[in-house]
């Protein structure tokens, strides 16, 4: 499997300083296994809609989580925590093939705690904004997509800087680094129809964090 998957590797393009690109990280069959994992971690840590702090706005994205601690938002505002918001279970592990990602291109020395899973159906977006509830911004945000194309727009640390898109495919990786760490993105967009991954469409989002500093 190791083979195959460093088989589809393109070279990365640096997209702005720390904001790396991996086109086609995943091959076909990489992509396959990470889906069913995500599947199958669904069937245990269920999906469910988040809501916007204060307003209590529903998310357009369905999340759930996998590592020791899962991002959530709802109306008490957003953090990270332990235990899935309906079930009061731990989240399951993260898959293998998501932490291989983390090692090849976080160039940090300790593994991700988190790894926040988002499903896009068709009509799902996520505006524009920072990762920025981590306690270490010294370790990237590893972002992995799978299933249909999405039109991914990045810009820089301010809300108003200028902003670029750029279409991502199933199997590719997108690093948020360096200087890019806290730059602004989003999804405008996905794209129906364009992979046959995930069983009924839609995209699965993966991003790998580190929540809490080397000391902590
Ligand atoms: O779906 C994506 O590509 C980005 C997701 C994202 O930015 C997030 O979950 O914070
Ligand atoms: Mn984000």
């Amino acid at each position: 499997m190791t083979k195959d998957l460093f088989a589809a590797l393109e070279p990365s393009v640096e997209l702005a300083p720390g904001l790396v690109l991996a086109r086609g990280f995943f091959d076909g069959s990489a992509q396959r296994l990470l889906a069913d994992e995500i599947a199958a971690l669904a069937s245990v840590s269920p999906w469910y809609r988040p809501r916007m702090p204060r307003s209590g706005k529903p998310f357009s994205v369905e999340m759930t989580n996998c590592g020791t601690l899962g991002w959530v938002s709802d109306i008490g505002g957003y953090r990270y925590q332990p235990l899935h918001p309906v079930t009061g279970e731990p989240w399951r592990p993260i898959p293998a093939l998501a932490l291989r990602a983390w090692g090849v291109f976080s160039a940090y020395p300790l593994p991700p705690q988190a790894c926040l899973v988002n499903f896009y159906g068709a009509e799902a977006r996520m505006g524009l904004h920072q990762d920025a509830d981590e306690g270490d911004f010294s370790a990237p945000v590893v972002s992995i997509s799978l299933g249909d194309e999405a039109l991914f727009r990045y810009g820089g640390q301010n809300r108003s800087d200028p902003t670029r898109s750029v279409r991502l495919r199933s199997g590719d990786v997108i690093v948020l680094g360096g200087p890019s760490r806290r730059a602004f993105h989003g999804v405008d967009r996905i794209f129906p129809g364009t992979s046959e991954l995930l069983q009924g469409g839609g995209r699965i989002n993966l991003t790998l964090r580190r929540v809490t500093g080397r000391g902590q």
